[in-house]
């Protein structure tokens, strides 16, 4: 049975923001939520923020990109495996959860299912007795980030790949590794199906029709069954989308909301409104953006040079965390089953510059007013965008669809960085609105931006000044928004 989280959930933000409103002695309600508004599971997903994929198969060994499906088990041997490294690696840079490519498109499997010879059960590792699947998955929880599957739904070593057989074959899987590996808060479904493989011999190509083949409804309903808080990836969703590119950026204009029934997994030309979502949308599904830290999805030695520096991985984290979305960033093992030194630097360099630019918060301590709040009860004054709370908000009376607020400082700051964040268990509603900052007893426009959601965050050139304003322009209803920080 479908669970009305987000409903309950709106309803007892409504009866809390009531009550408080009693208290002070003015009794307004809150706006009621613009649909469609976020799952609980979804809203917990956002406030991940960033996350990290892990690419790890017989590609690693063979140096290829996709397994062709016939690789001997035999060749997947890293020497000095650590997952305690690549974890604690992870968790300092700021991720907050992990997804293991358990099966990619080889087929090859990380832990030792029943259901298949072509796993680490036949390789050297661990004279055969491995489980990659359950060391990264206690390390995930030794280290606190959390764990999730990506299991590629095509599978160039399966005989059946392409008829019903296959089906329940990845049901199976889906059912090993919900059950027995702790929590999984994510399950990434790939929609890349290329056609040929191995198929148990057959060295053919497969075809699938992607909309009816795997019957998507019964595969979630069996995974939601036995982990209800799981969120589903794919390019269509149902829970998260793909974000239409592996450069690492949303699109300028991130609308959470899109209407699935405009998609379906490798349709053409649908990239550009993953991009952007739309404005009018019938549904929830925020995007992801996947990106590799390297050229490649998997590890290959020439490519130890080409690992993203650490400004680049920040342009990545403005372009993605920064427009609204979840990024997450593959970091591929090496053969020896470590990641490799140059990644390692680069994680490092990157966390330290995220440390360096968001630790100083320039709107704590300032003055907040707006053009106006809602009914004018305390529980929704400017205040609250800046008092931490992620619970409280700013917001105006129901016919205002414009609207500003601005922060003063006792002394002039210097301002680089502009952080925003709509309250979204409402509903993503600000369309436009312009950075100004007061320059010579009048306010110079120093940005213009569309979309807020989760979070948005502006890099405008550096400027010193006493006040700042953020201006809204236009709003799908009034505006609502809990946060802004000041870098
Ligand atoms: C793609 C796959 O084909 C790549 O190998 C990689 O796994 C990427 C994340 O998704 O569709």
């Amino acid at each position: 049975m479908k669970k009305n989280y987000p409903i309950i959930l709106i309803i007892s933000c409504m009866i809390g923001l009531w009550v408080t409103g009693c208290q002070s002695g003015k009794s307004v309600p809150p706006p009621a939520p613009l649909l469609p508004v976020p799952s609980e599971n979804q809203l917990a997903w956002h406030e991940m923020e960033m996350n990290a994929f892990i690419h790890f198969t017989t590609n690693t060994f063979t140096g290829k990109e996709w397994g062709y499906g016939d690789e001997s088990p035999s060749v997947f041997n890293p020497s000095e495996l650590d997952t305690d490294q690549w974890i604690s690696v992870l968790k300092e840079t700021g991720f907050k959860g992990v997804i293991l490519t358990c099966k990619h498109h080889d087929g090859f499997c990380l832990w030792p299912s029943e259901y298949t010879e072509h796993s680490v059960k036949n390789s050297p590792y661990k004279d055969g007795n491995g489980d990659i699947v359950k060391e990264v998955s206690d390390a995930c929880k030794k280290y606190g980030l959390k764990f999730g599957v990506y299991l590629s739904p095509w599978d160039r070593n399966h005989k059946d790949y392409g008829n019903p057989g296959y089906i329940t074959y990845y049901r199976n899987q889906l059912k090993e590794l919900f059950t027995g590996y702790g929590s999984v808060f994510e399950m990434w479904f790939d929609g890349a199906n290329g056609g040929d493989g191995y198929y148990g011999g057959k060295r053919e190509i497969r075809r699938i029709d992607r909309e009816t083949y795997y019957d998507w409804p019964a595969t979630l309903h069996l995974v939601r069954g036995i982990q209800p808080e799981v969120v589903f990836f794919s390019d269509a969703g149902p829970d998260i989308r793909w974000i239409g590119n592996e450069r690492g950026y949303a699109g300028e204009t991130n609308w959470n909301t899109i209407t699935p029934d405009t998609l379906y997994a490798g349709k053409a030309g649908i990239q550009k409104l993953l991009n952007t979502g739309s404005i009018d949308g019938s549904h929830w599904i925020p995007g992801e953006v996947d990106v590799s830290i390297r050229p490649g999805w998997f590890y290959h030695a020439e490519e130890d040079s080409l690992v993203k520096t650490p400004e680049q991985l920040f342009d990545i984290y403005l372009t993605s965390v920064g427009r609204g979305a979840v990024l997450l960033l593959n970091v591929p093992p090496d053969r020896r089953g470590l990641i490799h030194e140059n990644d390692v630097r680069s994680l490092q360099d990157f966390g330290e510059l995220l440390h360096e630019t968001f630790s100083n918060n320039l709107a704590s301590g300032a003055t907040v007013k707006a053009s106006g709040y809602r009914g004018k009860s305390s529980q929704f004054s400017p205040n609250n965008l800046i008092d931490g709370d992620k619970e409280t908000y700013w917001t105006m009376d129901d016919d205002a669809v414009t609207g500003s607020f601005e922060l003063e400082f006792s002394e002039a700051k210097t301002v680089s960085y502009v952080l925003l964040q709509e309250y979204i268990p409402l509903g993503q509603r600000i369309k436009s609105f312009r950075v100004e900052v007061w320059n010579n007893d009048e306010w110079e426009t120093v940005s213009e931006a569309t979309t807020i959601g989760h979070k948005r965050i502006l890099q405008i050139k550096p400027v010193k000044t006493s006040k700042i304003r953020i201006n809204i322009t236009d709003s799908k209803a009034c505006p609502v928004i809990s946060n802004i920080e000041l870098y």
